[in-house]
């Protein structure tokens, strides 16, 4: 045991104070690369976070021909953590009485209006406006999202858009992908005419004739037809 334990023990450390001596010398000089490189230049990556997301966002828009990121001025919306904005009630988002009222106001008459539509589609055609529901749930919907759909109206009509889900939803003419998306109407992600909650509205009005393709930008599977005669 003795003869065996005092022979290999000599050689043994010094091999591996070598290594160790070797391996300290050749991370400390590293480290003072690394720091001389740091000294001279300073750093030059990206900046993570906002750099980087925000040329993701926008590569990625051009990508799927979406438009440019809006600016959310509305302090209510940007208090509101970005998961929770589809649930804004028209009460918290009122950020003045007036729209709330009107929003009120509105919803009213369009649930009252879309279970007329359809019992006297003709009738409506009248008015010079043809309303249309977003049904609720229509977020797992495809061509039915969009109630009626396709919508029949004249050159010179108007649609009014109903949200009549609980979630957040937009109307954009174009179909996805397209260049022209959005480019003859969008109740868009922000401002006014977003569709942001239950009982808010958005209204175009068709001048020529023609097909008019649109669909939802939060959930691209809801697709819907305007037919202008
Ligand atoms: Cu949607």
């Amino acid at each position: 045991m003795s003869k065996e334990g005092d022979l290999p023990k000599l050689p043994v450390r010094k091999l591996k104070i070598g290594t160790i001596s070797i391996s300290l010398i050749v991370m400390g000089l590293s480290l003072l690369g690394i720091y001389i490189l740091w000294a001279s230049f300073g750093y030059i990556g990206p900046s993570f976070s906002s750099d980087v997301l925000n040329l993701q966002q926008s590569t990625l828009r051009a990508e799927y021909h979406l438009p440019e990121e809006p600016v959310i001025t509305d302090p209510t919306i940007l208090q509101t953590p970005p998961s929770l904005r589809p649930f804004l009630t028209d009460n918290a988002t009122s950020s003045s009485n007036a729209t709330s009222s009107s929003n009120a106001t509105s919803s009213s008459n369009a649930t009252s209006s879309s279970n007329a539509t359809s019992s006297s589609n003709a009738a409506q055609q009248n008015a010079g406006e043809v309303h249309v529901s977003i049904v609720p749930n229509s977020s797992t919907l495809t061509d039915d999202a969009f109630s009626p759909n396709p919508v029949e109206v004249t050159v010179g009509q108007s649609v009014i858009w109903t949200n009549d889900d609980t979630v957040f939803h937009t109307v954009t003419s174009g179909t996805v992908g397209a260049d022209d998306v959005g480019q003859l109407f969008d109740s868009g992600l922000t401002g006014p005419t977003a569709l942001t909650s239950q009982g808010k509205t958005f209204e175009h009005k068709f001048e020529t004739e023609g097909e008019f393709p649109y669909f939802c930008m939060l959930h691209p599977n809801m697709v819907g037809t305007v037919s202008v005669s």
